[in-house]
């Protein structure tokens, strides 16, 4: 183990931003708990708010919750909560989900108004005996439990809305300008785990369209006993492959983070040889040893990683082109 660390302490010095994160980091790299992770450029000032809450030896369910708020509420953020890009229709439909060490789950889908769809999801989980609420239901749901309703469609998103709306291309572009989905994974004190994930989705997309971010399984697994995983890209093709599901029961095989994650990458690309050349999908993982990988479709796919030896640092994934 005093091996292992001091080879991660060694790499870790040479970290820059967007630095190339080397494969041996998904396998034999053993971080100190607590640890955090979460897609995207976003990441950072992401991981440094769920951090506060695991610093002081708090859940890893709050961590997440508080982490993803970050990107919710701001409004420069075209991809998440306030300021998302809205449907062809203009109206800003939010996804979320979210999972704790019990296998406790919640999630919203086509939730519109609500600046943070994240503790929505939440309330779904620890309220309801159900585990999703969808657009009217969830708005309903949400105001029935205190949210605030809100117009989300900040003037700049609306502008560019009315852009798109001259030519009305439906064309799913990911990983362009970094505007995604934020999936945030933490192990806290406890060795406890928990996941959140939440967006804006597809721009433009087709009023009710639902991605892959509100689905457990799909944009999202913890299981306590092996890892988590979450994703981000085209959600249609996570669907498919019941992606964070998938790399979850990867890593319960033996794989590692990374390994557990590429595996799952090369599922999309058997299925859709020729589309996969054009669309982004990123995952990112963490195994029980406080191990992490991640695994994208195209190069671009940037993650943050906080632990007590690594502070917040991004990150970018290997790729299969
Ligand atoms: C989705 N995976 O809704 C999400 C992310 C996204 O542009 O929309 N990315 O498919």
């Amino acid at each position: 183990m005093k091996t292992t660390r001091r080879r991660f302490l060694k790499a870790g010095a040479l970290l820059t931003p967007f630095t190339f994160i080397p494969e041996i980091f998904g396998k034999t790299t053993a971080v100190n708990k607590p640890l955090i992770i979460s897609t995207w450029n976003f990441g950072v000032p992401s991981n440094a708010a769920a951090w506060t809450v695991l610093s002081k030896g708090g859940r890893a369910l709050d961590a997440v919750e508080t982490g993803v708020q970050v990107p919710e509420g701001d409004p420069t953020e075209t991809s998440v909560g306030l300021g998302g890009l809205p449907d062809r229709d203009g109206r800003v439909t939010l996804d979320a989900c979210i999972m704790d060490e019990h296998a406790n789950i919640g999630s919203v889908a086509c939730l519109e108004h609500i600046v943070h769809p994240i503790s929505v999801a939440r309330k779904v989980m620890e309220k309801t005996p159900h585990v999703m609420l969808v657009g009217d239901g969830a708005l309903q749901f949400a105001l029935a439990n205190g949210f605030k309703k809100e117009n989300l469609l900040t003037p700049e998103s609306e502008k560019t809305w009315k852009e798109w709306l001259k030519k009305a291309e439906y064309k799913p572009v990911a990983n362009i300008e970094n505007h995604d989905t934020i999936g945030m994974l933490a192990m806290d004190k406890s060795g406890n785990l928990s996941g959140a994930c939440t967006t804006s989705g597809m721009a433009f997309k087709i009023h009710g369209r639902v991605g892959d971010s509100p689905i457990i399984g799909a944009g999202l697994f913890v299981d306590n006993e092996v890892g988590a995983a979450t994703s981000t890209g085209v959600g249609e093709e996570v669907i498919r492959i019941v992606g964070s599901h998938l790399v979850v029961e990867l890593m319960r095989q033996g794989n590692s983070p990374f390994a557990a994650c590429k595996k799952a990458v090369e599922r999309i690309v058997k299925n859709q040889p020729q589309k996969s050349k054009e669309m982004q999908v990123g995952f990112l993982a963490i195994n029980k040893n406080g191990e992490h990988g991640a695994f994208a479709l195209q190069k671009g796919f940037t993650y943050a990683l906080y632990t007590e030896e690594v502070p917040n640092k991004l990150f970018e994934a290997k790729s299969y082109y």
